[in-house]
């Protein structure tokens, strides 16, 4: 890690070059390296925990909620029944928290690779891992790529909540992950992936989109808002077998609505309208 300033956690990546975003901490409570990455975790000044990993940051209490959000509810209000749900990732528990949100859900499965993550989140970040205490949600440690070969036209909905594509998530940006995925959805399920900043990361965007339109014949990428993220916005790319991702065909009932902070009907829809020279990532 380099560090710009004392007290400062700055985050510096030749994925972004050029560009640092630093946060102020004022105790750095885990250093630690797992068989597969470095963990850590900071009590920021101004943005509550902040998990971080491989020296990336992957969640800070103050914001988590916008991807958290996005990468749930965009999947979910596109179908009209889900009841079977993966998780790739994700074990800060963040995903499993929303997708519990849907009472037609019966069946939550969770797949991360480091069950080190799972372990910090549960004793330093029960906000999101909270997730992980609904009934209807199975842990699985094991690699995405691999366990979901075992699965044949299960799942309703997969949401792919991973790292970046450099070091254990690089192998959940290929194409053949994305192949062997779509055998494990029903013949109309959903997926939705972590789909870095079409702003920043053009050129990783327009892959992803070049793989789910040779995949599914109904694509796209809704783009969110979020500080802690560089360029202060990430997106999820969707790709669906057979329901319109761009259209909610649920809305959020009154009880979870109040629970919701980003996530609306029309942030839905908003969310695929892309400025100008962002469609570039469908050519
Ligand atoms: N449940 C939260 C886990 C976060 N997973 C995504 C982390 C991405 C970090 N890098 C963002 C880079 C954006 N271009």
């Amino acid at each position: 890690m380099t560090k710009i300033l004392s007290g400062w956690f700055s985050e510096l990546c030749d994925m972004w070059p050029g560009i640092a975003l630093s946060l102020k901490y004022k105790k750095h409570l885990v250093n630690k390296q797992s068989k597969f990455q470095k963990i850590d975790l900071y009590e920021t000044e101004n943005f509550g925990k902040m998990l971080v990993l491989d020296d990336i940051i992957q969640l800070t209490e103050q914001d988590e909620f916008a991807y958290q959000e996005m990468m749930t509810h965009v999947p979910l209000f596109s179908h009209p029944n889900p009841e079977n749900v993966l998780v790739i990732g994700g074990g800060d528990g963040g995903i499993l928290r929303e997708v519990a949100k849907h009472k037609c859900v019966k069946n939550i499965d969770i797949c991360e690779i480091d069950e080190e993550v799972i372990n910090v989140a549960r004793e330093f970040i029960p906000s999101t891992a909270i997730g992980f205490e609904d009934e209807r949600v199975t842990i699985n440690i094991a690699d995405g790529s691999e366990f979901i070969k075992e699965r044949q036209k299960f799942y309703d909905v997969i949401i792919v909540d991973s790292s970046d594509p450099i070091g254990p998530g690089e192998a959940l940006f290929t194409k053949e992950f994305y192949s062997t995925m779509k055998t494990a959805l029903k013949c109309d399920g959903i997926i939705a992936n972590q789909a870095e900043s079409f702003f920043l990361h053009t050129d990783v965007v327009k892959s992803i989109m070049t793989i789910f339109r040779q995949l599914f014949p109904i694509f796209g990428y809704a783009a969110i808002f979020i500080p802690t993220y560089p360029g202060g916005n990430i997106g999820t790319g969707l790709g669906s077998l057979k329901y319109d991702v761009r259209k909610p065909c649920r809305t959020p009932d009154e009880e979870t609505a109040k629970q919701l902070k980003y996530y609306t009907t029309e942030v839905h829809q908003a969310a695929f309208v892309l400025p100008k020279f962002g469609e570039v990532i469908y050519e």
